[in-house]
């Protein structure tokens, strides 16, 4: 098998040999696990002779994590080979695992099965030396019956050959790190030879159920008067005996296939949602003809319907909106094995964050995922593993590679048929679009006419050519403006859900909230899958630069490695060919600890708004599609400038999806006259399968009334020191106010071009000339020109004393070349030992201009140390939009307080902006002893320019002149 003449990792028509047909037959309980230490060696190639020295390796996991020399490597569109397809490097790591298995003595006269969970990504099986089966599709399970080559109550030796480059490389050219092994567990079971093949679960919103079971028998012809019944939540169910399958004499029986089927209708049904996951328990059991049973499948069940009416998607008849994610296997210890424990922790937590949709970017993933999604509630896109992203145009189309387009297609469905948590079916990703992808998609929609198929590589061809192989607009990173105009033009024939979009590489997702206006404003958009779940950065020691592996467990914490270690991305093993921190773009640090725009995500996402406020009261609407409210609990808050929040307990009317009723004001207005705000803490009233009992759902806001201008009464008697640069000198600060136009460039910024020509302008460090410093009366006057390389902008801080301190005012003037600068704003540094920022404004998690939607407005109070966000590449980051006034105190109380003229963006941080865009990873910064304050008249959009749009015109900021100004007092 091994030999020069057949090479089956560089054959593409071999998909498989040996491998028995995928099913939707669960066959992990009662199965004995291999998973554990197994013998390994990695040889330098496929046919390299296997050595007498082993070490060991843990399956399920990647040789690639495990201590060897082969390391991950990260590239995105391009292959890490020259080699065209199906052509491979010579050099070609291959990880041999071998181990005995004792096969139980009871299994005799079984048929025995060996299931491969995912090798990556050409799997080789020997027992006892002889072969067995070749498989390849590194996302699926490979099955082969061993029931010839091993005797039960006897010793078998099970080796395991994985090949890491193959053919099938060229069509997993995922966005993602390469890795090698076997990713999946392992494991050995036995049924009769009498057996479901198969079984077909279909189930509706109305109640009624169909069960398609296929029956065979290893031994051969089936035997007479075998039978299948079933069992859903205790009730029988009997089998249809008019069930006639054209052309079949005798229903039941045929030579070697034995086709049955169970039906009924089930009175007052609970139907399947993502909001309501009602799932009922099916037990399918194969009989013998003396009604012994000789085979049982378990199935959860979930009915309902999924359709396209128009160019509309609809759950049950709802139209629903689609608030997905794009989610990789991922994990920081063990690269691309991922137990049951972290699977559900991830879907716990896209749940409480406000998600409902997943897209399995870019590959099946474990079985176990899709059963936590019925049961927790998510739509899936169930994506097939196919991405040839380098060689796209070529592979689409070569006919070599049809077999494998239509196998890859074909498994996922056969093995995921039955959840009712996947909605809709795609054929891949980033391949082009070819004559295979029609193949895949005819075979689904005659295999599976009940869900929809999509495949972005068709779609963006035309968003509405009914021919092609999407029935759904899945566009990635469209504009806004692009979708509304589309559903505006009267030509829109399918649903348009973006399979991906608001890239989140860094701080990112500027627009989100306005993406989600767009959709809700416009009928015939229904939402999207944020690109994406993880930031993949693996734990790395940063002493040898080998991964940290299942020995780093609990050495990181709230999105930081353990001194010592780091989060690596492309690069940081020694490759020379990667695409660096493009790998780092998602909405959870490798640890799983969410990134702020979980918290936006969280708010634009609420089941229950609070619509608009007039006098009489607020207007609450139940933005859910299926629920009502009695699953929430309500308060209202009372949020005032000056005094604490005042809480109530609060008491909704019952609403139905899409209802809004007027609730009468909980609270009387202090006459002060200053702002005011009335938010609604909604949480969970009971625990949910996802959350305990008062888990934050939702913090809708509403402003009751506006705050005041600011006045200052000056002081005549005080003057305010300003040395002979015309800098403020102040006992706190060791850095005076100065004039800021830069940032630490974004991802978003470096990808999107803006950093670059922050770079070529200066932005970075302008030269500060004082033009000139007049005193008069208690005010200073101090004009500044900062010298860019696009021109000078003119700076002018007058400061005054006032009652309690410094007003200090200032006004830029940015000439018409300086057309997009970072922020313009002022920028001081503090003396150490004031550690805690307590404000009043927007938070407590981080925002900015184009991503304050889910930060309410409140008394925040946070140390200075976890202001800031730890984003893996360091930039830009800790910002909150909307600051009225804030305090930065030592632990005495001393310290100092500012207030600004109105709600403006406000940083306060460990680090200059220089020192961020010095560091290529987190653990490379040094914080600085003191703070570095900026306080912004304005600052610019984060957008997504790393992988799509760039923030909107408005969040940009114009030339011309800018004023802003803020009082300075010591406490
Ligand atoms: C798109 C890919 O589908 C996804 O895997 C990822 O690479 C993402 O971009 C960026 O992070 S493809 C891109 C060319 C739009």
């Amino acid at each position: 098998m091994t030999s020069d003449s057949l090479r089956p990792w560089q054959a593409p028509e071999l998909t498989s040999w040996g491998r028995l047909p995928m099913s939707a037959v669960d066959r992990r309980s009662g199965a004995l696990s291999l998973d554990g230490d197994w013998r390994f060696q990695l040889l330098p190639a496929p046919d390299a002779p296997v050595r007498d020295t082993w070490s060991s390796s843990y399956v399920p996991g990647a040789w690639t994590m495990q201590g060897t020399d082969d390391l991950p490597q990260y590239t995105n569109v391009r292959m890490p080979f020259p080699e065209f397809p199906p052509a491979v490097p010579a050099a070609n790591p291959t990880g041999v695992h071998e181990r005995e298995v004792d096969v139980p003595a009871e299994w005799a006269g079984r048929r025995i099965v060996l299931q491969v969970g995912a090798a990556e990504s050409v799997l080789l099986v020997h027992v006892d030396g002889r072969p067995v089966g070749i498989s390849k599709d590194s996302h699926l399970a490979a099955e082969f019956d061993l029931s010839a080559v091993v005797r039960p109550g006897e010793r078998a030796s099970v080796r395991l050959t994985v090949v890491k480059w193959s053919d099938a490389s060229h069509i997993e050219d995922q966005d993602q790190w390469w890795h090698g092994g076997i990713t999946r567990s392992v494991l050995l079971y036995a049924t009769d030879p009498l057996h479901l093949a198969d079984v077909t679960v279909r189930a509706g919103r109305h109640g009624d159920l169909r069960v398609d079971c296929r029956v065979r028998n290893a031994d051969g012809a089936l035997p007479d008067g075998w039978y299948v019944s079933g069992e859903l939540d205790g009730q029988l169910l009997t089998q249809d005996e008019e069930f006639d399958r054209a052309g079949a004499e005798d229903e039941r029986v045929s030579a070697f296939l034995g086709e049955a089927r169970l039906q009924a209708t089930v009175p007052e049904v609970r139907a399947w949602t993502a909001e309501t996951p009602e799932l009922y328990g099916l037990t399918v059991r194969l009989h013998r003809a003396d009604g012994t049973v000789a085979d049982t499948s378990r199935h959860r069940v979930g009915f309902r319907d999924v359709e396209i009416a128009g160019r509309d998607l609809l759950v049950n008849g709802e139209r629903i909106y689609v608030r997905g994610v794009n989610r990789h296997d991922f994990h920081p210890l063990t690269g691309r094995t991922v137990s049951y424990d972290d699977m559900r922790a991830d879907l716990v937590l896209l749940k409480r964050f406000g998600f409902n949709a997943i897209r399995t970017s870019h590959y099946p993933n474990d079985p176990a995922l899709y059963d936590l999604a019925d049961e927790l509630g998510f739509y899936v896109v169930d994506e097939a593993d196919i991405e040839s992203h380098d060689h796209a145009h070529e592979i689409a189309d070569d006919p070599r590679y049809l077999n494998a387009f239509v196998d890859r297609v074909s498994r996922m469905v056969l093995r995921d048929k039955n959840h009712p948590s996947v909605v809709i079916w795609s054929l891949g990703n980033e391949s082009d679009y070819g004559a295979h992808h029609d193949a895949a998609a005819a075979w689904v929609r005659r295999h599976d006419p009940t869900r929809p198929v999509q495949y972005e590589g068709a779609a963006k061809l035309d968003w509405a050519d009914p021919r092609l192989a999407s029935d759904i607009a899945c566009p990635m990173y469209a504009p806004i403006e692009d979708c509304v105009a589309h559903a505006l033009s009267g030509k829109q024939t399918k649903p348009l859900i973006q399979c991906e979009y608001s890239h989140a590489m860094g701080n990112s997702n500027g627009t989100l909230a306005d993406h989600w206006a767009a959709i809700e404003a416009t009928p015939g958009l229904q939402g999207g899958f944020i690109w994406e779940f993880w930031d993949h950065g693996i734990l790395q020691r940063v002493n040898d630069g080998r991964p940290a592996g299942r020995g780093g467990a609990g050495l990181y914490e709230g999105g930081v490695a353990a001194p010592g270690h780091r989060w690596a991305y492309g690069g940081d093993f020694g490759e020379t060919v990667h695409d660096g921190a493009f790998i780092a773009d998602g909405v959870v640090f490798p640890d799983r600890t969410p990134k702020p725009v979980l918290y936006e995500h969280r708010e634009i996402a609420a089941p229950v708004r609070l619509e608009c406020f007039r006098h009489e009261g607020v207007v609450v609407g139940n933005h859910q599609h299926f629920r009502g409210l009695e699953w929430l609990s309500f308060a209202w808050e009372l949020v005032v400038a000056d005094g604490p929040a005042v809480t109530v307990p609060a008491r909704l009317p019952a609403l139905r999806p899409g209802e809004t009723a007027a609730v009468p004001l909980p609270f009387e207005l202090p006459e002060d006259g200053g702002e005011a705000w009335l938010t609604l803490r909604v949480t969970t009233a009971d625990d949910e399968p996802w959350a305990p009992r008062g888990t934050v759902v939702c913090l809708p806001q509403v402003r009751l009334r506006a705050a005041p201008s600011m006045t200052h009464v000056p002081v005549a008697d005080r003057s305010v020191e300003v040395d002979e640069e015309g800098l403020l000198v102040h006992p706190l600060l060791t850095a005076a106010p100065t004039l800021s136009l830069w940032r630490a460039p974004t991802d978003n910024d470096e990808l999107g071009g803006m950093a670059a020509r922050w770079r070529e302008w200066g932005l970075d460090a302008p030269e500060r000339k004082v033009v000139g410093v007049r005193r008069a009366g208690g005010r200073v006057t101090v004009r500044a020109e900062y010298v860019t390389r696009a021109g000078v902008v003119r700076h002018e801080q007058v400061f005054t004393a006032v009652e309690g301190g410094i007003l200090v005012e200032e006004s830029a003037e940015l000439p018409e070349a300086l057309d997009d600068v970072a922020r313009v704003g002022s920028v001081f540094e503090t003396v150490a030992g004031l550690n805690l920022l307590e404000w009043f404004g927007q938070g407590p998690w981080e925002s900015y201009p184009d991503r304050c939607t889910g930060a309410p407005v409140g008394h925040h109070t946070l140390p200075v140390d976890e202001l800031f966000t730890p984003y893996l590449r360091p930039q830009e980051s800790g910002g909150r939009h909307g600051v009225r006034r804030f305090t930065l105190s030592a632990p005495d109380a001393t310290g100092l307080a500012v207030r600004l003229d109105r709600p403006r963006q406000v940083s306060v941080t460990r680090h200059r902006a220089a020192d961020l865009a010095a560091a290529a990873h987190h653990d490379e910064l040094v914080p600085r002893p003191g703070c570095v304050v900026h306080l912004d008249a304005a600052h610019r959009g984060l957008g997504t320019a790393s992988c799509g749009p760039d923030t909107s015109p408005s969040y940009l900021i114009p030339t011309g002149v800018h004023s802003w100004a803020w009082t300075l007092r010591v406490l």
